[in-house]
């Protein structure tokens, strides 16, 4: 029989998504959640003078026509969910309007900003009032940036929403603001579980713009009648899920009971552990982790890790220049290219920014006597060798800020579709990688509609709904020595 049906919009940097989930139940009284993907579109940065901003109207076009295609196909959710990436929000002024065009968390106005507001601040006080990870794109620069730039949109906003909240409002007409979110702008205080508007006032970021955080799993409100009578639809209800995409998709990791490791593995790679409280220790701060607020009370020890980024700039470049070359073949010709010949720090800063991601990667090889990868399978070798390694880094170092063993990893997400770069991380890691499912952060978004509504307890219940609704993918390490001897030199590059 089938019961529940819910929808769920994920936005990924790369591309955006609707998916249906429906809640099956078999004769024995087991459930199963069955989940399809309805709409897919691409997610762009777009420059505009000085500035890269999102094309946030396009993103709503391709909601609504998610929702029509949802309905002409049949189905008839209940509830509808957005989860975004991290950090990034509109401002509207006291008509409801959105001020101007979203900025993107790569553009150039905070660059230099982590040092200027450390020097203000310090640094331990920043870390222990934010618990995060000092990243360059955080809200708090991006609104410091404003502030430097006088921007006269900080001076005639009302209401600070970030990308999930502000694309239900555009839906909804309801203004909120979910707890997720919230903890990734660096302007929440963990320790006061409040927004710290001392931090503001101090920076000249105004306070009167931020409404009081909700919890995931709160109704926020109906889609609006304009939008109801556009789309020749009956009414559904806004869900406030985990906002966030990565705390969704830390929601569908399918572990048991008990301590467990995860990459979400995307545009980013999040790799980090459940925690029920933040860890502010210095250690942590110097190993650069951030406590991100999840879903159910949880907080995520984790580390930003840069990602297939490396990757997708690089494929951008490449269809640019008319190659044309599919994911799936990029893999199979690193898999052809010869291991072991160069490796970069995914995490240098020179690969943030947008463009040229091909020749920054020789251009950082040859800087460490490298040999300089040349055709397009060496550079993507290069790249997901230096990720898995780095993925060993990161979890050694989550080892020890939590003084717990992990006996393998857990990777959800786009990315796990590399199936070379599953292989290369559970031989790295010398442990097996469970991957799947793909789709993690839309099903992450669906549990918490499911919690809602009344259909899943708690999360320890959605877990295991995903763990009876989706296969894994089991990776056990091979014994490649190269690996190690690749692991000595990796450290090298010196980075934590
Ligand atoms: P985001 O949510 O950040 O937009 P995704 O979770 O959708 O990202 O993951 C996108 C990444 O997944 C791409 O950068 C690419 O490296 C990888 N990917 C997508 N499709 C495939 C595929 N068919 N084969 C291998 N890798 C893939
Ligand atoms: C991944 C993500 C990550 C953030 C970044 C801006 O999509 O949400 O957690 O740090 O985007």
């Amino acid at each position: 029989t089938t019961g529940t049906t819910v929808l769920a919009f994920d936005m990924g940097a790369s591309s955006g998504r609707a998916l249906i989930g429906r809640l099956l139940s078999d004769s024995d009284g087991q459930r199963k959640l069955e989940v399809t993907e309805i709409h897919r579109f691409p997610n762009l940065a777009i420059q505009v003078g000085n500035h890269l901003h999102w094309d946030i109207l396009r993103l709503l076009h391709e909601m609504k026509k998610g929702i029509r295609l949802a309905f002409q196909s049949g189905y008839e959710p209940s509830t509808f969910g957005i989860d975004t990436w991290g950090v990034d929000f509109g401002l509207l002024d006291a008509n409801g309007e959105l001020l101007g065009n979203p900025y993107h968390y790569r553009d150039s106005h905070t660059e230099g900003l982590i040092e200027e507001v450390s020097g203000l601040i310090g640094q331990e006080t920043l870390f222990l009032q934010s618990g995060l990870q000092f990243m360059p794109f955080n809200t708090l620069y991006q609104l410091y940036a404003m502030k430097k730039a006088a921007s006269p949109k900080l001076d005639i906003a009302q209401t600070f929403l970030l990308t999930p909240d502000l694309l239900t409002y555009l839906l909804t007409g309801v203004k909120s603001c979910e707890f997720t979110m919230a903890t990734t702008t660096q302007l929440y205080h963990p320790g006061t579980q409040a927004w710290n508007t001392e931090l503001m006032d101090k920076l000249g970021i105004p306070s009167r713009l931020f409404l009081e955080p909700i919890q995931p799993g709160t109704i926020v409100g109906p889609l609006s009648p304009g939008v109801t009578a556009e789309l020749g639809i009956p009414s559904m209800q806004a869900v406030a899920v985990g906002t966030h995409d990565t705390e969704s998709a830390i929601a569908a990791v399918p572990a048991g009971d008990g301590p467990f490791a995860f990459l979400v593995c995307g545009t980013w790679s999040l790799l980090g552990t459940e925690m029920s409280q933040p860890l502010l220790s210095e250690e942590a701060m110097k190993l650069e982790f951030s406590n991100e607020g999840g879903v159910g009370g949880t907080y995520q020890l984790l580390k930003n890790i840069m990602g297939l980024w490396l990757l997708q700039e690089c494929k951008r470049e490449w269809d640019e220049q008319g190659k044309e070359i599919s994911f799936p073949e990029l893999v199979r010709l690193a898999e052809q290219a010869a291991p072991f010949r160069s490796l970069v720090h995914p995490d240098d800063p020179r690969f943030f920014s947008p463009g040229g991601m091909a020749d920054k990667i020789r251009g950082f090889c040859e800087e460490t006597n490298q040999p300089i990868p040349q055709s397009e399978g060496e550079i993507v070798r290069c790249i997901l060798e230096s990720l898995a390694l780095r993925y060993r880094q990161a979890l050694e170092q989550a080892e020890q800020l939590t003084a717990r063993h992990y006996g393998g990893l857990h990777m959800v997400g786009g990315g796990i579709q590399n199936q070379l770069l599953c292989r290369f991380t559970a031989n790295a890691l010398g442990k097996p990688v469970w991957a799947g499912p793909i789709e993690a952060s839309a099903i992450g978004n669906m549990l918490m509609q499911l919690v809602a509504l009344g259909d899943c307890k708690d999360l320890r219940e959605a877990r295991n709904l995903v763990a009876a609704s989706f296969p894994i993918d089991v990776y056990e390490p091979s014994a490649d020595a190269g690996w190690s001897t690749a692991y000595g030199t990796f450290l090298h590059f010196g980075r934590v």
